[in-house]
């Protein structure tokens, strides 16, 4: 097993697939292989989106629709509808997600006012999580990413692994993507400008 490379399993949370409130399609469709491919990784961090109730966030906090955008001291932010409550069922990790070996869990978002998509900085590109600080602490020099949703929260956490200097690898078809108002294809340009890879699972 190559010493140098982990795995991040990005936000698989109740919340996120069929039936939740921010239900990616087919989100619980890639748990059987991402934990088939967790096996083949020493190193493997999962992360959670992880918000207090009265988050910035939330469609719900602002009484407007959700999926609109609002302008914020850091940039525009979506509004989404309530998802990930700290401590609730639906922002457990899933309960098909077996990967006993994982060694860390990010949770992110949980400061009110500001989101976090990635999972190395948060959305004022300034406040880290410190998973940067803890694979670089661990020789990891490659980073391999799965997960949901592939146009928010895995796009903008391959963005940053890039920044801070990891090879960095989608798995395409263990990820799935919201998809909305062309947001799939525009994240995969500023993926592919950034230079981050996208493999098939079963070339790993
Ligand atoms: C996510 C929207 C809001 C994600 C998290 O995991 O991609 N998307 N919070
Ligand atoms: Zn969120």
């Amino acid at each position: 097993m190559q010493k140098n490379r982990a795995l991040l399993v990005i936000d698989l949370q109740p919340d996120f697939c069929p039936g939740g409130p921010l239900a990616v399609p087919g989100g619980d469709e890639i748990l059987p292989l991402i934990n088939q491919l967790a096996a083949k990784f020493e190193t493997v961090v999962l992360t959670q989106d992880w918000h207090p109730a009265d988050h910035i966030s939330f469609a719900a906090n602002h009484s407007a629709p959700a999926f609109g955008t609002i302008s914020l001291p850091y940039g525009d932010q979506v509004l989404w509808p309530t998802h990930c409550v700290m401590n609730t069922p639906g922002a457990a990790l899933h309960p098909k997600l077996d990967i006993p070996h994982a060694c860390a869990i990010i949770r992110k978002g949980s400061h009110r006012d500001v989101d976090s998509y990635s999972a190395f900085l948060e959305a004022d590109r300034t406040t880290k999580t410190g998973l940067n600080g803890f694979l670089s602490a661990r020789g990891i020099t490659e980073l391999y990413l799965c997960g949901l949703a592939t146009d928010f929260c895995i796009a903008w956490s391959a963005e940053d692994s890039c920044s801070f200097g990891f090879r960095t690898t989608i798995i395409e078809e263990a990820c799935r993507a919201i998809d909305m108002a062309g947001s799939l294809d525009a994240a995969w340009t500023r993926l592919t400008a950034a230079g981050v890879e996208r493999i098939s699972a079963k070339d790993l």
